[in-house]
């Protein structure tokens, strides 16, 4: 057997559901697409991009001078069920790539075999999300799926819940093409996303994408996107939920989604999450990719999504939160007492004011008591 056939059978037998290979020639347009987004603001917000990063990203030979292939790689990822349960409170909603372990972790530990077997060949560097590395244009290019509307690559028979993985070598390897699939006409996707954020087929305004604000912002989330983020804590899968493509995959193989080990609940009861000290947070998400938005991150996120549920239950739990010591987690509780008003809401916010050393809390507080109305209609 040769050595690319060597390695994707390889691949398969570690899990890994899609595999092929392009050369390290840079991914011009993509290249182009990708600047010209970055230019556009597409991508503002993330505070770690830039346009060298954009430019570099695409060139696989910057990093790894001596490449002559990409191997690149789709590995599964769960599956949450839609819908589901209101049962003890309510409840938030964590994207299926960050259930269970941390998948930067898992994947590298996977490729690491596929990595001794190209060794003897010369330089190997491993890529997962977050290297410089355009992952998605790697994949379409060794022909491991097409880009959606929604901008995932969708491998057929799996979707698009699939995690990308590259390994950049010197070994010269058979390359494979680029499938010529695409959506046809349906655009479910674009229709279905909250926030607007898919601003045409295959291109993602990032400073509207809701993952964007629960995942990667790490400050105060702006009054007009609050609304729009609905039960989501962690991510969001709405775009790849509505997906045909993805309704009719194969469910994920159990024995690769048993490599994320003990899956986290993709429904977290919010008002529990509340309770969350450093030390709980830290035994309780270390090691998953939701460790990344830290305790503020996800208090503040699920302080949100009780806003939106508006579950009048929620006001002791939010009460509370408006006395942590983090100054984010206490303006985001007073506007959750706001959009959920009433006078319970209402004596919780009035004790803040008096209370309360931040300007902006005791402003949040101020418009969350505005919200909540006259007491007349009490
Ligand atoms: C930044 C980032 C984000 C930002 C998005 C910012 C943005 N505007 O892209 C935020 C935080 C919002 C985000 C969200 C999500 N992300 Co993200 N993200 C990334 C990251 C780190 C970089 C993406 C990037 O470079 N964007 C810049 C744009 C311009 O490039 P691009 O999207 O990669 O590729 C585009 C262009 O290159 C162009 N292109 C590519 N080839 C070609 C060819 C031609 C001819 C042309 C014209 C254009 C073109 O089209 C591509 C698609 O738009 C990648 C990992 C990586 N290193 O690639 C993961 C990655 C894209 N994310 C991933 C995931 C899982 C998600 C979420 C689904 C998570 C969730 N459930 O909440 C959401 C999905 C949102 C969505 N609808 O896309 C996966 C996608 C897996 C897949 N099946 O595609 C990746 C690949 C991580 C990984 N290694 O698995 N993400
Ligand atoms: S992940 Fe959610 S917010 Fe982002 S583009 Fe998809 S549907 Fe829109
Ligand atoms: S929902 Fe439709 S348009 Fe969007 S990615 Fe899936 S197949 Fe493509």
């Amino acid at each position: 057997m040769g050595l690319t056939n060597e390695l994707k059978s390889r691949a398969r037998e570690l899990g890994f559901v899609a595999v092929g290979v392009t050369s390290a020639d840079p991914f011009k347009e993509a290249q182009q697409a990708s600047i010209e987004r970055t230019g556009a603001g597409l991508m503002d917000g993330l505070g770690w991009w830039s346009r060298e990063r954009a430019e570099s990203s695409a060139e696989p030979r910057r990093r790894t001078p001596a490449a002559r292939s990409v191997v690149a790689l789709a590995f599964p990822h769960p599956v949450p069920p839609t819908g589901g349960t209101a049962d003890g409170g309510p409840r938030g909603r964590i994207a299926g790539y960050a259930l269970g372990r941390d998948y930067h972790e898992l994947l590298e530990e996977r490729m690491a075999p596929l990595v001794d077997l190209l060794k003897e060949r010369g330089a190997a560097k491993t890529y997962v999300d977050h290297g410089w590395m355009l992952d998605r244009a790697a994949a379409a290019r060794a022909g491991l799926g097409w880009l959606g509307k929604n901008t995932n690559l969708l491998v057929p028979g799996h979707g698009s819940y699939v995690l990308l993985a590259e390994i950049v070598t010197a070994a010269e390897l058979d390359l494979d093409q680029p499938l010529k699939k695409t959506c046809g006409s349906c655009d479910a996707c674009l229709r279905i996303c909250p926030t607007g954020a898919l601003v045409a087929p295959g291109v993602l305004d990032n400073r509207r994408c809701i993952a964007f604000w629960t995942i990667e912002h790490k400050g105060v989330i702006p009054v007009e996107i609050r609304p729009l983020i609905g039960d989501w804590v962690f991510g969001c899968d709405l775009c790849q939920e509505v997906c045909p493509i993805n309704r009719s995959a194969a469910a994920p193989d159990p024995q690769a989604l048993a490599a994320y080990r003990a899956l986290t609940n993709h429904r977290p009861l919010l008002e529990e999450l509340l309770t969350l000290d450093e030390t709980a947070f830290r035994v309780r998400f270390r090691g998953t990719a939701i460790w990344r938005t830290r305790r503020s991150g996800l208090l503040r996120n699920a302080c949100v999504a009780l806003g939106n549920i508006g579950d009048r239950d929620a006001i002791p739990a939010l009460g509370r939160a408006l006395a942590d010591p983090e100054p984010l987690i206490r303006g985001h509780a007073a506007w959750a007492l706001g959009r959920i008003g009433g006078a319970g809401a209402r004596r919780q916010l009035d004790a803040v004011l008096r209370r309360e050393p931040e300007a902006w809390v005791r402003a949040e507080a101020e418009m969350a008591l505005e919200a909540c109305g006259s007491l007349v209609f009490r």
